[in-house]
């Protein structure tokens, strides 16, 4: 990190959506919070084709009542609205489509995020700020950032969409092409 990331990180604290922190980076984040609980898995977000650009990061560390997932993607068009999830399968092979449906581990229907209802790896929707980044920070109640276990996440895969996740179309919230994936990996 360069001392001016550096600084921004420390000037935001830990807003992460604070406006005007757009510059803050994910390393700043992750020195916030509890210096007990940082974060366990991280992933690298790659474009899925071409030279397959790094084009984001996130990151995952559990908390009171679930799993925080915060990072951000770049090179997003100012104020687009992309969907993101975590898949069932741990690879970004054949433009993300390798990475499966959805982690889904109880055979719900997909819905919105916080709908207990719905598929674990169900996501809110990210709409990038006018430099093309856009951040999230949602706690998932549904994942775990064990090792292992029915509910880890631990080598699966986030896909970015390129549209917006209607949160009720089957089986995936007509969330549009693949364009970006990450394995999901221990820190
Ligand atoms: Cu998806």
């Amino acid at each position: 990190m360069n001392k001016t990331m550096l600084v921004s990180a420390l000037v935001c604290g830990s807003a992460l959506a604070m406006t005007g922190c757009q510059t803050q980076t994910v390393e700043g984040q992750m020195q916030t919070g509890n210096p007990l609980n940082q974060p366990v898995l991280k992933s690298t977000i790659h474009a899925v084709t071409g030279d397959k650009n790094e084009v984001g990061q996130m990151f995952l560390r559990p908390v009171d009542g679930g799993v925080q997932v915060y990072g951000k993607l770049m090179n997003l068009q100012p104020g687009q609205t992309v969907s993101l999830h975590i898949h069932e399968t741990g690879s970004c092979g054949n433009m993300g489509k390798a990475a499966g449906g959805h982690f889904n581990p109880d055979n719900k229907p997909h819905s919105n995020p916080d709908d207990m209802n719905g598929h674990a790896g169900d996501l809110p929707n990210l709409t990038a700020n006018a430099d093309g980044i856009a951040t999230i920070n949602y706690v998932n109640k549904k994942i775990s950032a064990a090792d292992a276990g029915k509910y880890s996440v631990n080598r699966l895969a986030f896909i970015v969409h390129n549209g917006v996740d209607d949160y009720t179309s089957q089986p995936a919230g007509n969330a549009g092409d693949r364009v970006a994936c990450g394995i999901i990996e221990k820190r």
